[in-house]
């Protein structure tokens, strides 16, 4: 993104001693433990312990733009094994370059905040009141938008979103949830910003997804949504079963397209929807506006590695399992350099 608002208007720790079979009726958490007790029935530990908790492993990786590399690029993110586990990513506006101001900055700093009051009793595991208190913390100049998903041991991902990072839930090959940006124009999203014209926590779209067994997560900044595609996404996750090496992937095949004129990107095509083309006599000529969109590229993987592993495949939803991140990667940005 190029444009901040204000220059133009702006492995859980618990083992459930039961299968998800014996607790189907009701559906209650509280019923894991009681109609669940030990039996001579009970699988051995080894086994509930498989059964009973699923961790979807997170990987990351970050490629920054490559006229930022040196200084790490501008996007933000963290990874927290807290609770059921937060995984949050924070783009820095990059306009603020041109008044002088470290666009990281802000982003950075919003992003050390999440992480410090992840556990604070006020934010009680909501990403939409983690992004208030992060963004009140937060005393550099600059903006960015941002976007928070955590994951309740239930399996209920509470994702909050601020502008154009992303979030895709993958099932069964499908894309079966999908995040959408939120804009004031064409490449001026939505933003978390130090002034008074940007949003606040109030502006953020807030939607909870159930996760379900085998599903995937990727989120990443609109680096990565700009320049590949769904349907790219959904073939490079199939070919990969380690997360990190799922979120190289992915970021490395955005970053190759960022940087390839004559790729017909979602960018481009997203830019000539709007009215940008090159002009009339090339059109003419059969020439029409493509390439990427060089920008930092923040990804993050999430894949329940259980159903893959597991002799015993659970049902359904997971609501009636553990569910948790485990992070298998970076949990700061660390950028690669080129
Ligand atoms: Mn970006």
């Amino acid at each position: 993104m190029a444009v901040p608002t204000i220059i133009r208007p702006p492995t859980c720790s618990i083992s459930l001693s039961c299968t998800p079979n014996c607790c189907s009726v009701p559906k209650k958490r509280n019923c894991l433990v009681s109609c669940c007790t030990p039996s001579e029935s009970a699988p051995a530990p080894s086994e509930v312990r498989r059964r009973s908790e699923v961790s979807f492993c997170i990987g990351t990786h970050l490629i920054p733009h490559p006229n930022k590399v040196d200084k790490g690029g501008e996007d933000a993110f963290f990874v927290s094994s807290y609770n059921g586990g937060v995984i949050a990513v924070a783009d820095g506006v990059s306009g603020w370059a041109e008044q002088n101001v470290d666009p990281s900055l802000f982003s950075r700093e919003l992003m050390a905040h999440a992480s410090d009051f992840v556990g604070d009793e006020e934010v009680n595991y909501d990403p939409q009141i983690l992004m208030r208190k992060a963004h009140a913390a937060t005393s550099s100049r600059g903006s960015a938008t941002v976007i928070v998903a955590m994951l309740e041991r239930n399996g209920t991902l509470k994702i909050a979103n601020v502008g154009d990072c992303g979030l895709r839930v993958i099932r069964k090959g499908q894309i079966i949830f999908s995040t959408s940006a939120q804009e004031h124009y064409f490449d001026c999203p939505y933003q978390l910003s130090s002034e008074v014209v940007g949003q606040t926590y109030l502006d953020a779209t807030v939607i909870s997804v159930q996760l379900m067994e085998g599903d995937i997560i990727v989120m990443g900044s609109d680096g990565l949504f700009d320049n590949i595609f769904n349907s790219e996404i959904l073939s490079t996750v199939s070919k990969y079963s380690d997360v990190a090496e799922t979120a190289k992937a992915l970021a490395s095949l955005a970053h190759n397209h960022s940087m390839d004129s004559s790729f017909d990107s979602p960018y481009s095509s997203e830019a000539r929807t709007r009215g940008y083309d090159v002009p009339w006599w090339k059109k003419i000529a059969g020439i029409k506006l493509t390439g990427g969109k060089l920008d930092d590229i923040t990804v993050i993987v999430g894949q329940d590695y259980t159903s893959k592993f597991s002799e015993y495949k659970i049902a359904g939803d997971l609501s009636m399992v553990l569910c948790t991140f485990r992070i298998v990667g970076e949990n700061y940005q660390k950028p690669e350099r080129l």
